[in-house]
């Protein structure tokens, strides 16, 4: 179905563009970066937007109530734009599992699905999944990494006495830090690991590319000849995927597209050359 793009103004330093991506809001925890994602929904209109998992962290709300009103304000925000024009396509994460078991199902406008396809103007095809179901066992490599970064001295201490225990017990010599330390090397390629295992499938699938989000890391490449992109996140990165009208793909990097927009808004040429060296800093990062 062929649709307009909303009438709706566009405020200086927007955007408007065909379709959305956003996921890991995680809203209902303190890490949401709700005020920067209100500022992001206000400044973008599309076609179609979607929700790719983790909007609402019902883990976390389940264990202690978190509900600001900016974060009301979101979810206000997202219904706003549904009853707008704007297409609303919500894809559950493993964190929002909850609303999978409402898929097919519409709620003020929202449609709630499993998996969708999106195909892009130029006519590929997009799976467009959160992508937890490819983290498996690696998940608990993550975690170790975490533990390998701010605990190395623990286990290193933990390592002796377990040491002189095995000894006592007659067991030979067992480095637990050795043993972690490879965990964690295993944890680095975790990123790798599921953006491959997320590219194949798409492939297997006989699709033109992937669109999920769940590793917190936006990227924006091809892999094995399908487009892998990833949407990034509201917690740490504040990115989004968008198409614009040609469907050319694009990861907007919020903070950043914000200080550019302020630096043209205003002619100052040091928030100009401060939003090129950051652009720089950031391009480096991400090779
Ligand atoms: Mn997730």
């Amino acid at each position: 179905m062929q649709r307009d793009l909303p009438s709706t103004p566009v405020p200086e330093g927007g955007l408007r563009v065909r379709t959305v991506w956003i996921s890991d809001l995680h809203l209902g925890t303190p890490g949401c970066q709700a005020q920067a994602l209100l500022g992001f929904l206000r400044h973008v209109e599309c076609e179609t937007l979607y929700l790719v998992g983790d909007i609402i962290d019902g883990w976390q709300l389940r264990r202690a109530w978190y509900w600001p009103q900016a974060h009301n304000d979101v979810v206000q925000k997202l219904l706003r734009k549904a009853r707008k024009g704007t297409r609303v396509i919500f894809v559950p994460g493993n964190h929002d599992e909850f609303a999978r078991r409402y898929a097919q199902h519409s709620f003020g406008g929202v449609e709630v699905v499993d998996e969708w396809i999106h195909v892009t103007a130029d006519g590929r095809r997009l799976w467009v999944t959160h992508g937890d179901l490819f983290d498996g066992v690696i998940q608990c490599a993550k975690w170790l990494a975490h533990l390998g970064d701010t605990l190395y001295g623990f286990t290193l201490r933990l390592n002796r006495h377990l040491n002189s225990l095995r000894a006592r017990l007659g067991l030979p010599y067992w480095s637990l830090s050795k043993y972690l330390k490879g965990k964690v090397k295993r944890a680095v390629s975790y990123v790798g690991d599921f953006e491959l295992a997320v590219a194949r499938e798409a492939r297997r699938r006989g699709l033109q590319g992937v669109v999920c989000g769940h590793i917190h890391h936006a990227e924006l490449r091809e892999i094995d000849g399908v487009l892998y992109a990833n949407d990034g996140d509201w917690v740490e990165s504040l990115t989004a995927l968008i198409e614009h009208a040609d469907g050319r793909l694009e990861i907007v990097d919020w903070s950043q597209h914000r200080l550019r927009a302020q630096a043209t808004a205003h002619r100052d040429p040091a928030l100009t050359e401060l939003a090129a060296a950051l652009r720089l800093v950031h391009d480096k990062g991400s090779e």
